[in-house]
This record gives structure tokens, sequence and C-alpha cells, in this order.
């Protein structure tokens, strides 16, 4: 096999510098600020956030330094549907993140409820499984957290806590079906090699329905947009968990085990959980009176090529431009208008990817009117579902989904 050494060498060489630079973190940045940083202002109160160079990354909004959480500049959200290694966001939840991880030793355990354990290198997960790809949109729940009204707790996320790849690995479901699941099994439980910081530190570990986990869609991936996994995205194996936010997709996944009830740990309950009613939401500023373990993406849109505040000739063609992704049930149509909301036109849709991919939209456009005007979009997807005019609102402040308007300038 020529592709494990190979992909070896390159993790070496990023490991050495992800471990120094990581752990020389504060002396860097404190050396840094001296000098002129360059910084990002998300449009809400406290939405300064300084670039920031992580190993394998190039400078990405910083969020908190340890753990690392890092948004992807909504700019790179233009430059096409796959969103590059380098810019891809990063969040973790635990200060003991891997630094370095030899992929000779590493091993993924397969236990609990299964009649023969596993114990699986990457060169046997890459030889002895059928290899898939499958294009998809990771989600953090919190995305576009800080543009809640009220506001709430938690990492005080603009819009780039997403992004989209190819990846490439094993079904789940030949894994479980090569170790033998149990008739009484109802879930399956993924650790990392993440840990928390002392043992009164919920570790993060998360649960997929055993039919979930064997739907065939849900992957052991190794590969991201044909490159190994970089370090901060997970390396070597991560969970790619195609139509679900990114807190299911657990990286460095070294353990799964199968297990006969409803796992409880943290980061399933009470963590991650939304309203148990339809929009998934609750009167802003009330507390749920039930709740769910957060589940699929729901439908978005965006436009990427104008920033708010842009200013635009009359007269002089524009191609407007965006993406809409949701949860699996496929985008049908993208509608935009430049009027602020009076009417709407169909955008042409790009390449499909896949159900699970960012869709391009664009549309062209000659500004006639003079002044202030509200571009919008509205994305539909084959159920009929679309974004609220106003945002609906839960605690946590997950799942936001709204038809996103960008003021522009036309003179
Ligand atoms: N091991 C581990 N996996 C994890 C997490 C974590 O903290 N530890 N965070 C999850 C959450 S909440 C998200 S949104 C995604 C983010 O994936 P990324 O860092 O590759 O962008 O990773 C998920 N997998
Ligand atoms: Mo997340």
């Amino acid at each position: 096999m020529d592709a494990l050494p190979s992909s070896r060498r390159r993790f070496l060489a990023g490991a050495t510098q992800a471990g120094i630079a990581l752990l020389g973190g504060s002396r860097l940045l404190t050396a840094q600020s001296a000098v002129a940083e360059e910084t990002v202002s998300l449009p809400f109160a406290n939405g300064e956030r300084r670039l920031v160079q992580f190993p394998q990354k190039r400078p990405l909004l910083l969020l908190t330094h340890r753990p690392p959480q890092l948004e992807t500049p909504f700019s790179v959200f233009n430059e096409g549907v796959f969103t590059p290694n380098d810019a891809f966001f990063v969040r973790y939840h635990l200060s003991g993140i891997p630094l370095s991880i030899d992929p000779d030793t590493f091993r993924l355990e397969v236990k609990g409820l299964v009649d023969k354990p596993l114990t699986l290198s990457l060169r046997e997960l890459r030889s002895d499984f059928e290899q898939v790809e499958v294009v998809a949109v990771n989600q953090c729940s919190g995305n576009s957290r800080g543009f809640f009204k009220p506001r709430v707790g938690g990492g005080q996320l603009g819009n780039g806590a997403m992004g989209n790849a190819r990846w490439r690995g094993v079904r789940l479901k030949d894994v479980l079906d090569k170790a033998g699941v149990q008739a009484t099994a109802k879930q399956v439980v993924a650790n990392g090699l993440d840990t928390p910081p002392t043992p009164q530190t919920p570790d993060f570990i998360k649960a997929l329905e055993i039919d979930h986990a064997r739907d065939g869609e849900t992957l052991l991936a190794f590969e991201m947009n044909g490159e190994p996994l970089p370090m901060l995205n997970g390396f070597p194996l991560r969970l790619v968990v195609p139509g679900y936010y990114g807190t299911y997709w657990i990286k460095h996944v070294h353990e799964l085990t199968v297990v006969s009830d409803t796992f409880e740990g943290f980061y399933m309950n009470p963590g991650y959980r939304i309203p148990n009613t339809p929009g998934y939401c609750v009167e802003p500023g009330t507390p749920p009176k039930s709740t769910i373990p957060i589940q699929r993406l729901n439908i978005r849109s965006f436009l990427t090529s104008l920033i708010s505040g842009a200013e635009l000739s009359a007269g002089r063609e524009t191609l407007l431009r965006g993406i809409a992704f949701d949860g699996g049930s496929q985008i049908s149509e993208v509608l935009v208008s430049t009027d602020s909301g009076r009417h709407w036109q169909a955008a042409q849709l790009g390449q499909d990817h896949g159900r699970y991919s960012f869709r391009e939209w664009t549309l062209a456009w000659t500004p006639t009117t003079k002044g202030p005007v509200e571009i919008l979009c509205r994305a539909l997807n084959r159920l009929g579902e679309s974004q609220p005019l106003a945002p609906l609102w839960n605690p946590s402040g997950y799942m936001r989904n709204v038809v996103e308007s960008t003021p522009v300038l036309v003179s």
C-alpha cells in the first residue's frame, strides 16, 4: 500500500509543527500582539475577532485558544463550494487535544454488544473495507449563535462554523457488521482521543441510534478533500454523519461501543438538546418543557458575493452568488429578492454534488433604483421547507436559520 507511508510522512511533518505551535501558542500571541494584528469584526456586540494561524491552517477567526475554536472567514465561502482544509473551522470542547498521533500504532476499538470485538489499524480499515466518498456539510449546532436576540450563552459564532468537504473513508455499517452487532443493541457510543482536564470534567462522547449508525451513509473517514484529515479536524479518523450537526462527527475516534440503552453522557444530556416543539423553538427567554437531542441540519442559504454595506453602481450588472444547504432533503430552489422582499426571482443552481453538499446559486442583477436596499435569499427543499422571515429562538442558540438579508447601497 502506497497511500499509507506517504500520508504518514505528511502527517509527521504536520505533527511536529502542531506540537510546537500549540504549546507555544500563548508566547507566540504575546509576541504578535505587539505587532499590528489582523482582526475581523462580526456584526454583533463584542464581535471583534483576531485572525490567528494554527498548524495546517491559514489565519482563522479565533474564538478560544484552549480548547481551539476557530471560525472560517466568510469570504472563503465565495471561492467555491468546497471549503479548503486549511480554512475549515475547528471546534473542540476539551483542552486535552492530541498534538501528535502515530498512524502506525493508532487503533480503532469496536466493543460492547458485538459478537467479535475488533481492534483495527488504519491499514486494516483501508484494506479490509470498501472505501466510499460523500460530499457533506459539517456545521456546528451553534453556528451563527452570535446573532440570537435575546442573546444566549455559548460561543458567539458568526456564520463561519460550517464547511463543506469531500470525505473519504469506510462505512460505519461495514465495520459494525464485521464485529456482528447483537440483537439487543440500541446505540453506538463514540469516543475520541481528546481528554478532559480533570477527572470531574465529562469526556466528549456522543451516541448514534444503531439504525442510524448502520444506514450505510455514516462514515469512518480518513480523508478530507483528497488529503489526510488535518490534525485539528480529527486526524487520523473521524465520524462523518451526513445531514447531522457537527457534534456527532467525533474526531480522532478510537473507541466504538455498542450499548443496549440510551447513552446519557453530558454531551447527549443535558448537552446538545433542543426544545421538543415544531421549529425546535420556544418563546424567547423561556425554558423548554421537554428536549430531544439535536439532529439534522435545517435549511439555510447565504449570499456570499457581496458583504453587508457593499456599494454598487446603478446600471451595471453584478453576479450575485451564494450557497444553500439542508440536512439532506435536497435543495430544489433558491429565491432571491433585490428589493427588500417585495419581489422574488429564482436563482440558477450550480453543480449538484449530492444532497448533503453546499449547492451554489447565482443570479445576474442590474440594479436600477438608487439608494439602500436589502438583498434577501431563501432556499426551498424537496419537502417544501424554507427559512422563516424572522428567526426562531432556543436557549442554547442552536439551529439558526432565517432568510438572510444583506444591506447594500446602489449609487
Ligand atoms: N473528539 C472530538 N470530536 C468532536 C468534538 C470534540 O470536541 N472532540 N466536537 C464536535 C463538534 S461540536 C463539532 S461542531 C465538530 C467540529 O468539527 P471540526 O472541528 O472538524 O470543524 O467536531 C465534533 N467532534
Ligand atoms: Mo459543534
